[in-house]
């Protein structure tokens, strides 16, 4: 026996077709999931690579197995090159995912029972920031801060009415579904007139930080967390950045506290991914998708949807939906026949359950990715606006998928990856 060469699409035709679908999925639609993006090759090459054989429990120089000296270099320059992307004391980029990154700070900086105040997940904020159904909210007690809902704004005055009320022992800012700049420098007076730790997610907004074109809350957090595949474009995955007088605790809460064997494929890419965004054009890519998402905002303003917190900093924005009298999860639906992707999703006090909604989010990494420009927007809203307006009906559905086809011809994926 030896190591078998036969083709994906011999070994197993049922992923390999898939495979084929999901490449087609995406080479035909208008990837609108502010989360999502498409990595480069060399990141893919890394991912499929023989790295994915090897236990390296521990870190560089500390392991707990032999054979380890090429992976402590790839994690040396991992941990190297995203300390430079943020200008941030330490790291670890072994956390498997986001949410992984977020637990081991809980893990690592405070008990369970304390208190921690994150933005309320129906505002915009995120599971691990304290939802009742995620550890978060099980093992720590909770007290969100929320946006005023008139503006769609995160202000001083009810993170400060909230922090005294709690007196918490962390505070975490960052967002999934909040478009404007968030006040890092606000957090951390208000973290420091209840004495807790500031843990910022950046998790939507890193490759924004990197690029430039997003105030970065790494001078003012205790702890920076981030996911690696959303703006930073990177391979799915967790990174934490923190102060040295943390990175111990740090550390021991990553290994041996949540995670086991850390993903060296996942670290070699992420690595690569830190090298391309460190490149002078990752700055114009970030400073794109801004631009794009401004563009995008506005011309839907100009359709008639509404914008939540009247537009976008950043590279997303939430739709209101109430005035079309289609909800979130109806619009979602639409648009997927469209050939648009999107999520619903809750607008600050929403009438509607979480599974319905009031809104749908969207955002312009992936489209800015395969070249989309300003230009393009105005025709990516008409075909947002068209396909809401066409819910229910497939014909004229058909009609504004056929419109989403011609702009995804215009802006090649990966034709190359086409049969
Ligand atoms: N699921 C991510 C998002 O879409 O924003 C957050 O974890």
């Amino acid at each position: 026996m030896t190591v078998s060469r036969a083709l994906l699409s011999e070994v197993d035709p049922d992923i390999s077709e898939i495979l084929k679908k999901e490449t087609e999925r995406k080479e035909f639609s208008l990837e609108l999931i502010p989360s999502e993006n498409c990595v480069s090759e060399a990141v893919l090459e890394v991912q499929g690579s023989i790295l994915t054989d090897k236990y390296c429990e521990g870190y560089p120089g500390r392991r707990y197995y032999g054979g380890c000296q090429y992976y402590d270099e790839i994690e040396r320059l991992a941990r190297d090159r995203a300390k430079e992307m943020f200008g941030a004391e330490r790291a670890n980029v072994q956390p498997h995912s986001g949410a992984n990154a977020n637990m081991a700070v809980y893990l690592g900086l405070i008990k369970p029972g304390d208190t921690v105040m994150g933005l309320r997940l129906d505002h915009g904020g995120h599971l691990t920031h304290g939802s009742p159904v995620n550890f978060s909210g099980l093992l720590y007690n909770v007290a969100a801060y929320g946006v005023n809902t008139e503006t769609g704004l995160i202000e001083e005055e009810e993170v400060l009415r909230v922090a005294k009320e709690s007196k918490p022992k962390m505070i975490i800012c960052g967002a999934t579904a909040y478009s404007r700049q968030i006040d890092w420098e606000m957090f951390r007076r208000v973290a420091d007139e209840v004495g807790a730790f500031l843990l910022a997610d950046i998790s939507h907004y890193a490759g924004l930080v990197v690029g430039g074109v997003y105030d970065s809350p790494v001078p003012f957090a205790d702890v920076v967390t981030t996911t690696t595949h959303k703006t930073l474009r990177g391979p799915r995955g967790g990174l934490i950045l923190c102060r040295k007088e943390h990175y111990k605790s740090i550390n021991k809460a990553v290994f041996p506290g949540l995670q086991g064997g850390p993903l060296m494929h996942q670290i070699a890419s992420k690595a690569v991914a830190f090298r391309e965004a460190l490149k002078p054009d990752f700055k114009d890519y970030a400073a794109q998708v801004v631009a794009n998402a401004r563009a995008l905002a506005s011309a839907l303003q100009e359709l008639k949807l509404s914008i939540v917190a009247g537009g976008t900093d950043s590279h997303v924005m939430l739709i209101d939906l109430r005035e079309t009298g289609v909800n979130g999860a109806d619009a979602e639906e639409a648009l997927g026949v469209a050939g648009i992707t999107v999520n619903k999703n809750t607008i600050p006090n929403d009438p509607q359950p979480p599974k319905i909604t009031s809104g749908v989010r969207v955002g312009t990494p992936a489209l800015t990715t395969r070249g989309f420009t300003t230009e393009d927007m105005s025709e990516v809203a008409e075909c947002i606006r068209g396909a809401v307006d066409a819910a229910g009906d497939d014909k004229k559905l058909a009609a504004v998928r056929e419109k989403v086809v011609g702009l995804c011809k215009r802006r090649p994926l990966f034709p190359h990856r086409l049969s």
